[in-house]
């Protein structure tokens, strides 16, 4: 067999041969879930982020044929600027890379390529999850059964409640996902710190984070684990405002199906709550690459 075609970055290369902590980013978000130019002040800042917290910031893509570990600040912004990129979850990924076409990477695609490229800690927004509807739509996330399959550990501000937050919480227990709040005894909601259900477990450190992440290879586990990592107080959107906006947005977007449905419903909200949606996005994501600096950190 040969080997999987990944590029890293110099940056990353680097950190790898040093046994410096990596913090791996997802692309998607950039090109799918926030607005131009936002979407590239946000990656810039939480690249940042990673820095300042002591980790090396690694966002990977799909293009020319290579999973890309790590994008220099032009390839970034090309991205972001883009427009009409593919969104690249599990089962794309393999087929863009085989034409050499450009995606962007999903939770569950940026987990995969992650793990092949021995980052072990990977920071994002929120995860997809199993949608409103489901039992009819059957319309559940590649990101939850990724949760089960590959060993990464996800920071996440939880599942975004436009989704079926109880129904997402029971599919991972069926995956045997470890569902970890995050000095929380709640799962967040995204904009909100709290979704009204309790997360299935609860940690205060991320060395007991890195240790849980640790044990699971020693038993010969797969899959990762989900640290629900709640949005700042100051930032979050409570959860009796965004209700009402999520069930105008759900409205909406009704005749939007598979792949559009997550990116039409976060443009909606966007444009629901004049942009206070993006603001609540961009401060829980940065929120998220502390706490994953940290995790990695203790990992490293
Ligand atoms: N959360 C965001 N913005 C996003 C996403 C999540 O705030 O753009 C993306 C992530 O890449 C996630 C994907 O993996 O949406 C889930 O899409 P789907 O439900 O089609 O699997
Ligand atoms: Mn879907």
């Amino acid at each position: 067999m040969t080997a999987p075609p990944l590029v890293f970055s110099p940056e990353v290369a680097a950190a790898q041969a040093a046994g410096a902590p990596v913090v791996a980013l997802e692309s998607t978000i950039v090109t799918h879930g926030m607005p131009w130019p936002r979407n590239l002040e946000t990656a810039r800042a939480v690249e940042d982020e990673l820095r300042a917290g002591g980790a090396v910031p690694d966002t990977i893509a799909v293009m020319g044929g290579a999973i890309r570990v790590g994008l220099a600040p032009d390839e970034l912004a090309g991205l972001a600027r883009a427009g009409q990129v593919a969104k690249l979850s599990r089962a794309d990924l393999a087929v863009a890379l085989a034409r050499g076409q450009t995606g962007a990477t999903t939770v569950a695609a940026t987990m995969i390529c992650a793990h092949l490229a021995g980052i072990a800690v990977f920071a994002t927004g929120g995860i997809g999850g199993v949608h409103r509807g489901a039992e009819t739509s059957f319309d559940i996330s590649a990101d939850l059964r990724e949760l089960a399959l590959t060993p990464v550990t996800v920071v996440a501000a939880g599942a975004k409640a436009i989704l079926d937050l109880p129904k997402t919480l029971e599919v991972l227990e069926t995956l045997g996902v470890p569902v970890i709040g995050y000095r929380s005894d709640d799962f967040p909601a995204f904009w909100s710190r709290s979704s009204g259900l309790r997360a299935p477990l609860r940690m205060d450190s991320p060395a007991e984070i890195a240790a849980a992440h640790r044990m699971r290879a020693r038993l010969g586990l797969p899959g990762g684990q989900l640290v629900a990592n709640p949005i700042p107080e100051a930032d979050e959107i409570p959860l009796d405002e965004i209700s009402p906006v999520i069930e105008r947005a759900l409205a909406d977007t009704a005749n939007v199906s598979a792949k559009a449905v997550t990116p039409a419903l976060l443009a909606r909200i966007l444009e629901l709550t004049g942009g206070r949606s993006l603001d609540a996005n961009v401060a829980l994501v940065r929120n998220n690459a502390r706490l994953a600096a940290a995790i990695a950190r203790a990992l490293a």
